[in-house]
């Protein structure tokens, strides 16, 4: 037999290319999906996991991959270098991607709610009848950017999410996506033992409990083959863990990773812990996991927020990315917009991701990036498997993320997963072109937009390394008063701006917290000190006066106000932006961004006004004069109360 396992030359219709759930408009769906290729599955060739060549010119044109999920693959690239106009040439490409297991995570409980989702329901319709079509389009367009695994389920889990019932329905959507190559996984609550199974404990070194757990998993696998693992939220905001039982975070992993292996199956342990009794919550996660370095299983991944608090507009690098040399990490995104505006904000959140994967952590000298940490270049032997992780922005909305723009975040993690070395602006204008016009006169005034548009939210809303000024619970518009009597003290925004007579932010420094000397040299000097630590995380790490003397010359309380004032200007440049390209949009999608635009551009100033005039009460120094004065009164703003639940 011919060492090709298949070759088909023909018209290829993408598959799965429905348009069933009103996608037309998504990228990849734009035009006639019709490409001309020969397709080669080669176990032999040279190729990385699901890689693929694209090799040829348009009349002798050939995929190439071991796999038929790489021919898959090779087929979009195609169909995307046709539509934004790079296929008329002869094309000699190979690509393998970065992470071998390229995963959203849901955060969708059975109730069909979203935690901290925007765009409506749950697209998993627990409880009513498998939407085939709708999660067929799903797994197209994730497959289309190389994402390859799904959570479908909220971290903060529920016991019941393992019932037998539960299962054959994850067995059913899994059924559905295993042709795109995407891989079911699933959140699990640690005291589903004793809670689902009726034990008396879920300690992880009871061997009732470890064979509970093999038990279980047995099941799924004998459900789903190909299930890809747990994803495991524990000791983390009331949740339980190992440590309910005296046991450590890499107890609880390992108990897990045993019950798995047998079937290749592993572990996503998140380290997003932090305790109220720590002196700083951004030194938490460090301090229970950097010990641990070393203990846990080879099927276990350690899955890390970017920053070392919680996914706000700009952090600096989760220092624990530097601090475990023996154990395999992963990083987690967050799509969806928490502490971003929701899906009203127009915020393109790839430069975010990419400011992290790019930081040099210094763990074994410069250029120990974490982006090279967690592909496994820095530390070959200790990657068994590499992942990352995104917390998804999906939800049952026609255009699947609330916002028209939100895709762009959601087709730019698949891609960044495939490829870490592909900037901002190639993925920004790719999905432009695809999802609306190669058009110059569209392309260049949008991508400009859609490239600022994280730093313009950090403008707006947490400059110079403020963090957490969120109202509470919502975590949608400013409330850096916020006083809720009884609260954890590291829930409420006094905690992280510390604002005082004397100045403003965060003292982390080896005279604070210590929390720079989490980080290595010479990022450990170069933050501790206020003259070198950069401006753009200054609060972040100091308490800094009122009046010291910024780089511009102006005083730090006078830079405030001019960041406030400049995000409102750049969201008020992005209207008249919109305006301009109004001919080169459709009207629905046009007016649906203009009147998203306009809720952006008067919370950027709801923003400003909140924070200038609430923090003006500490600095005692008045809004410069060439700056445009505060508009609503603080006690107005004061008595702004949202219902917002963590879905709409
Ligand atoms: C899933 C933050 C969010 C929570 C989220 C948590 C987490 O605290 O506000 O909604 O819970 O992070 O990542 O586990």
């Amino acid at each position: 037999m011919n060492k090709f396992l298949a070759i088909l030359l023909s018209a290829i219709v993408i598959a799965g290319c429905s348009r069933s759930a009103g996608n037309d408009l998504l990228w990849l769906c734009d035009g006639d999906p019709v490409v001309k290729a020969e397709v080669v599955v080669d176990p032999d060739l040279g190729l990385i996991n699901d890689g693929f060549m694209i090799q040829g010119g348009p009349r002798d044109r050939v995929i190439k991959a071991k796999t038929e999920i790489g021919t898959l693959y090779g087929k979009y690239a195609l169909q995307r270098l046709e539509a934004t106009g790079k296929a008329d040439e002869v094309l000699d490409i190979k690509e393998e991607p970065s992470y071998e297991r390229r995963i959203l995570n849901h955060w969708d409980n059975l109730d069909n709610t979203v935690e901290r989702g925007y765009a409506g329901w749950s697209i998993w319709h627990w409880g009513e009848p498998v939407p085939v079509d709708l999660i067929k389009d799903y797994a197209r367009l994730n497959a289309s950017i190389g994402i390859n695994g799904t959570v479908l389920n909220n971290v903060n889990a529920t016991p019941e999410m393992l019932n037998q019932e539960k299962l054959i329905r994850v067995a059913e959507i899994a059924d559905i996506l295993r042709p795109y190559g995407i891989k079911v996984y699933l959140s699990v609550n640690f005291s589903s033992p004793a809670a689902l199974g009726g034990l008396e404990t879920s300690d992880p070194l009871v061997k009732e409990v470890q064979e509970w757990w093999a038990a279980k998993v047995a099941e799924i696998y004998a459900l789903i083959p190909d299930f890809g693992g747990f994803l495991v939220k524990a000791n983390s905001e009331g949740l339980p863990g190992p440590q309910d039982y005296g046991r450590s975070h890499s107890d609880g992993a390992n108990m897990l990773a045993d019950a798995l292996a047998p079937y290749d199956g592993i572990v996503m342990w998140r380290a997003f812990v932090y305790s109220p009794k720590s002196p700083d919550r951004a030194n938490q996660a460090s301090e229970e996991f950097q010990p641990l370095d070393g203990e846990f299983r080879d099927n276990v991944l350690v899955q890390i927020k970017n920053g070392p608090v919680d996914f706000q507009p700009r952090e600096p690098f989760s220092p624990l990315f530097g601090q475990m040399p023996k154990t395999q990490l992963m990083p987690e995104f967050q799509i969806t917009q928490e502490y971003l505006g929701f899906s009203n904000h127009l915020v393109y959140l790839h430069p975010l991701f990419k400011e992290c994967l790019d930081s040099d952590t210094y763990c074994k000298g410069p250029g120990s990036t974490i982006a090279d940490i967690t592909t496994g270049k820095t530390y070959p032997s200790v990657y068994k498997t590499t992942a990352i992780a995104g917390v998804a922005n999906i939800g049952r909305d026609e255009n699947w993320c609330g916002h028209d723009f939100a895709q762009s975040s959601w087709y730019a993690f698949g891609r960044m997963a495939w490829d870490v070395n592909l900037s901002s602006e190639e993925i920004a204008r790719e999905w432009l072109q695809q999802t609306f016009t190669s058009e110059p006169e569209f392309l260049e005034p949008v991508l400009d937009m859609m490239l600022t548009s994280r730093e313009a939210a950090v403008d707006y809303m947490m400059p110079l390394g403020f963090h957490h000024l969120f109202a509470w619970t919502h975590h949608y518009g400013p409330e850096p008063w916020c006083e809720i009597p009884g609260a954890r003290p590291d829930w409420l925004p006094k905690y992280y701006h510390k604002a005082d007579q004397e100045g403003v932010g965060f003292d982390r420094t080896t005279n604070g917290s210590g929390n720079t000397c989490h980080y290595h040299e010479p990022l450990a000097s170069m933050y501790d000190s206020i003259e070198t630590c950069p401006e753009e995380l200054l609060l972040w790490f100091h308490h800094v006066p009122w009046d010291y003397e910024m780089a511009s010359g102006r005083t730090l309380w006078d830079e405030i106000c001019l960041h406030y004032e400049r995000g409102i200007n750049t969201v008020q440049g992005y209207q008249k932006i919109w305006e301009g390209v109004r001919p080169y949009v459709d009207e629905a999608r046009w007016e649906a961004v203009r009147a998203k635009l306009e809720i952006q551009e008067s919370d950027a100033r709801w923003w400003r006004d909140a924070c200038v005039q609430y923090f003006g009460e500490f600095s005692g120094m008045p809004v410069p004069q060439d700056v445009q004065q505060p508009q609503r009164p603080l006690e107005e703003l004061k008595k702004i109360k949202l219902d917002m639940k963590h879905h709409n």
